[in-house]
């Protein structure tokens, strides 16, 4: 990979691939991938190679295949195919030579382009670019364009469609529908999902353009779930270059955006739209959209003595912004965005705990809406709990559809001991996303200050979660205390565990939350009270609460220092796990050995106890998160991209900038950096929230603690500055620290104060506030 192709206004911008390696297409693949939070699209060539993975998904647009399978978002139509005969010879790179080769993602403009010099294996010579984007500005719309500038006079021929035959590995999401041809040149593909019934809507046309408008021979095919032309004899003359538009549009039954009953005719009419008006166009309408949704509205600027720094911040943002589906409140975050099958496109606590948090902060609008969509899926949640003899709403640990539940799988990868599949006990017993749901619910409130959200979902799934966790404890008579056994936390080396600390401390604040909100509906807010009364039982659940509360089992510090990961981590084997901690590769440890030996080891595969004590951070002090650091963090071999991130931010909460700058680069590497096999099922959705936790809430020293506001920022040495904007409680705070001190302006100045505290001191701020001179 290469990040220093930008320049003037483009510096810091680009990302670019050197070389075209057939053995590594996922990678560029997942992370050029484009998208707009409606659909995703993968990044591959237009024209076809063994190994590559072709995707494109619609957000929400679930399936499920099988009685026996989990739903999953289903490939859809591949729009992107095209396949080129240059006199004769078909193009593909991995024959005759590559003279010159660069794909840029360009990540303020949203556009990949691939620019290629091509000899052919009869040796003719040939300059292609191949340019596309998936438009923010109207999220259907798929533009594609290709300039092919011969050496030689060329006679071209083009295939190209729209192939529905594409699977999720191998299987089939779809029905076959009607396929037609419009005005001779408007291609249409219907399909319907085989389970949920969702109904798509494709369209293909294409322009070709040479010294002017031109009609190439053609003859359209259909074939099964398949509907292409076949365009011959363009004369290209040596030097001169034909230009090839192709523009898609992608539609489903489920847009909210669409008023029309039929929806084909207005897709067609669209599509006949979005052509005439032809690709510079659309495309700057699309620059646009980005400009006025992220870089103007979230500009972040980090002035690095390494350009990669700010580059990485700006990707996290570019992929933020496409794996969203901003649109619709039915919808949620892929663990892996919309960049690849990987997670089957499933929701998991990586929204709330490493994602939420950017729109939290920065477009309280879109929090807003994934927050409600947890709201939504609360019948689901109901579900599990009674399944599982609980009340209350325990959310499942993988989410689809709103009223599905639990969609975790139940079976994974070979277990290299007993050679069957090992069983993944997650979606049965790994039940800390419901106090994860509640303590973004909860950060959500106090950042924007949103009553109206509370009011109509806020203050329900804060008790509703807590119904679940007074039912889930259990009482330990020897001991005299509420235990919660048999989970897992968010270590998944450890499964069946008892009192997980993450788990029981989240579990107790989710219920003290829930008290504290009984109370304040109470005496404040009699209606909402009583409505929330009837369906929830508010009286029993508050007696429960208080009597569960002061019982549960917290696990509490050794005299080291040490918080017990859970009752039986800290006996558990010590091995030497250097030659884990230097791995290449994500999982190396299973290659020597299983799960179940894993278990009864002191690894852990990503934050536990330090997230713990990242959230709930008033809890302990800095001297005991500095002795956990110091025991978990050799143990912890940041088997999840969930990890570094994490951990970056506590390295700066404990004032040790450098180790927190070494793991802000190692997190933004785990997509973005020149390991070429780590994205091949799609991008690390929560590392890139992680990433800008890791800028705002780590160097940047934001942090929301008891509902009030901290900015302490600590810069490491390698940054000058860092400049960004945060929304807080309806205001913009303007935010620029340097290594020397720290200026915070309100946008608006208000006569209202503002009270923030800043290096231990509380300021209160009407305009603008200069920190002294750090001398830390
Ligand atoms: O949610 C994470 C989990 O914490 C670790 N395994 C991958 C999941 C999806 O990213």
């Amino acid at each position: 990979m290469n990040y220093t192709t930008g320049t003037g206004d483009l510096k810091d911008w680009l990302v670019a691939e050197d070389g075209f390696r057939p053995e590594w297409l996922g990678k560029g693949e997942a992370v050029f991938s484009l998208g707009n939070g409606y659909m995703g699209l993968r990044s591959v060539t237009e024209e076809h190679y063994a190994n590559e993975t072709r995707n494109l998904f619609v957000a929400g647009s679930f399936n499920k295949f099988a009685d026996n399978e989990v739903t999953e978002l289903p490939n859809a139509a591949d729009v992107l195919w095209m396949e080129f005969k240059l006199n004769g010879v078909r193009f593909d790179l991995t024959q005759g030579t590559i003279h010159s080769y660069r794909r840029t993602l360009n990540v303020k403009h949203a556009e990949l382009t691939r620019e290629v010099t091509w000899e052919s294996p009869s040796g003719d010579m040939y300059d292609l670019v191949f340019s596309r984007f998936v438009s923010m500005a109207n999220v259907h719309v798929i533009a594609q364009r290709v300039t092919i500038t011969p050496k030689q006079a060329t006679t071209l021929a083009v295939t190209s469609g729209i192939n529905g035959q594409m699977t999720n590995s191998g299987v089939q999401h779809f029905l076959e529908g009607d396929k037609r041809l419009y005005d001779g040149r408007f291609m249409q593909q219907l399909q319907k999902t085989t389970e949920s019934g969702i109904d798509f809507v494709f369209h293909s046309v294409h322009r070709f353009k040479a010294a002017e408008t031109i009609e190439p021979k053609s003859i359209i095919k259909m074939d099964r779930r398949k509907i292409f032309f076949d365009y011959s004899d363009i004369v290209v003359p040596a030097g001169e270059t034909l230009t090839i538009e192709k523009y898609s549009t992608v539609f489903t039954s489920r847009d909210r955006d669409v008023e029309a009953t039929d929806l084909a005719p207005y897709a067609l009419d669209v599509t006949k739209d979005v052509e005439a008006f032809g690709y510079d166009r659309l495309l700057e309408e699309h620059v646009n959209a980005w400009d006025g949704l992220v870089w103007s509205h979230v500009p972040i600027q980090i002035e690095s003595n390494d350009m990669f720094d700010q580059l990485a911040i700006r990707f996290a943002q570019y992929h933020l912004a496409v794996m969203t589906p901003k649109h619709d409140n039915r919808m949620n975050i892929g663990a892996k965005g919309l960049s690849g099958e990987g997670y089957k496109g499933h929701t998991f606590w990586d929204t709330e705990i490493f994602i939420l948090p950017y729109y939290t902060y920065t477009n309280p609008k879109i929090a807003r809406s994934l927050l409600e969509y947890r709201y939504q899926s609360l019948s689901g949640a109901h579900r599990k709990a009674k399944e599982n003899g609980y009340e209350g709403a325990m959310f499942p640990w993988e989410s689809a559809w709103l009223d599905d539940g639990e969609v975790t799988p139940v079976w994974g990868a070979a277990d290299i001991v007993t050679g069957e599949a090992t069983k993944i006990w997650s979606g049965f017993i790994e039940q800390h996303i419901t106090s994860d749901i509640a303590f973004a619910t909860w950060q959500y409130y106090q950042v924007t200050g949103d009553q109206d959200f509370m009011d109509q979902y806020g203050y329900e799934l804060l008790i509703d979660t807590a119904k679940f966790w007074a039912s889930r404890l259990e009482w330990n008579e020897a001991a005299g205390r509420y235990d919660i056994n048999e989970v897992v936390g968010p270590d998944e080396y450890k499964e069946h565990v008892d009192n997980n600390a993450f788990t029981n401390y989240t579990a107790h604040w989710n219920i003290q939350k829930a008290i504290e909100y009984v109370e304040l509906l109470r005496s404040e807010k009699p209606e909402l009270f009583e409505r929330l009364n009837e369906k929830l039982d508010l009286e029993t659940a508050e007696e429960r609460f208080r009597h569960v509360l002061d019982l549960i089992y917290l696990p509490q510090v050794r005299e080291d220092g040490v918080l017990p990961q859970d009752d039986t981590y800290l006996n558990k084997q010590i091995i030497d796990l250097t030659k884990y901690k230097n791995q290449e590769n994500v999982g190396s440890m299973f290659l020597d050995y299983n799960l179940e030996q894993v278990n009864e080891i002191q690894v852990s595969k990503q934050a536990d106890v330090m997230i713990l004590m990242y959230l709930l951070e008033d809890l302990f002090t800095a001297d005991v998160k500095r002795a956990n650091w110091e025991y978990y963090e050799p143990k912890t071999l940041h088997d999840s991209s969930l990890s570094l991130s994490t951990h970056s931010v506590l390295a700066s909460d404990l004032g040790d900038q450098e180790l927190a700058y070494d793991l802000f680069r190692r997190a933004s590497e785990i997509d973005l950096g020149p390991n070429m096999k780590t994205s091949d099922a799609g991008i690390h959705a929560a590392s890139l929230g992680g990433i800008w936790q890791a800028v705002v809430n780590g160097f940047g020293g934001v942090r929301m603690t008891g509902g009030k506001l901290r900015i302490s920022p600590m810069l490491p040495k390698a940054w000058t500055s860092l400049t960004f904007s945060i929304e807080w409680q309806g205001e913009t705070l303007d935010v620029h620290a340097t290594q020397q001190h720290v200026t915070i302006t309100r946008r608006v100045a208000s006569e209202k104060p503002l009270q923030v505290e800043v290096y231990g001191e509380k300021r209160v701020i009407t305009d603008t506030f200069t920190s002294d001179v750090l001398t830390v």
